[in-house]
């Protein structure tokens, strides 16, 4: 069983990926992904290594994301693939079987492709338009996600999906009634001066 709370990290004006995990883990997030952009392997890997002993540290699961090999070096408990990334099957191969793997989905097609890829979970975005990511897909908003789900619903898939792009708590209980399994979420988290409580607040909505 997958979490439902995934933490993507950032970087801004002074904060680093890892104070943004750090401050994640201590509001309670227990699910992490390391999302780097642009940057060479082994400054990933670096990273990657820091970034998973504090998870160690919390007990906490990390994802990352893009790098296969990184995803393997460090043990990680998954890898994240975006749509032009290497197929499913290829890092599985470098990852070997124990490694999670999610996927990247924009339309129902995406998500096809991946559960026929072998996806673990797929994530399912953008919800609504988002800073965070560049080259974003079109935005989907409640109404793409609720034809998405039902047409997977009524083809009798069973993935989770997880919910991303400018997602806020306030968004949770709408998308949940979709048949979304879970949230993932970055400047929510990074921006909320009490992270703690929304953390809280967000797990509550979604068990
Ligand atoms: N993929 C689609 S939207 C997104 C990613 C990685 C960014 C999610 O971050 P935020 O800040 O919660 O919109
Ligand atoms: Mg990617």
């Amino acid at each position: 069983m997958i979490d439902k709370l995934q933490f993507i990290s950032s970087e801004s004006s002074g904060i680093t990926h890892i104070d943004s995990i750090q401050n994640a883990l201590e509001a309670g997030c227990r699910w992490i992904q390391l999302r780097i952009k642009n940057q060479p392997a082994e400054v990933v890997l670096q990273i990657a290594y820091e970034a998973q002993n504090l998870c160690k540290r919390y007990q906490a699961k990390l994802i990352i994301n893009d790098y296969a090999s990184v995803a393997k070096a460090v043990n990680a408990y998954g890898l994240h693939l975006g749509l032009s990334d290497m197929p499913i099957p290829a890092a599985r191969k470098i990852t070997g079987s124990n490694t999670i793997i999610g996927g990247t989905a924009n339309t129902l097609d995406d998500i096809l492709n991946r559960i026929k890829e072998g996806a673990d979970y797929v994530g399912l975005g953008p919800f609504r338009f988002t800073p965070t990511k560049q080259n974003l897909s079109p935005v989907l908003g409640l109404e793409g996600y609720k034809s998405q789900m039902e047409m997977l619903r009524q083809l009798g898939y069973a993935v989770p999906v997880i919910a991303i792009g400018g997602i806020t708590a306030e968004d949770i209980p709408e998308i949940l009634e979709t048949g979304i399994y879970g949230v993932a979420m970055s400047g929510a988290i990074q921006l909320a001066e009490n992270k703690k409580d929304l953390i809280s607040t967000i797990n509550n909505l979604l068990c």
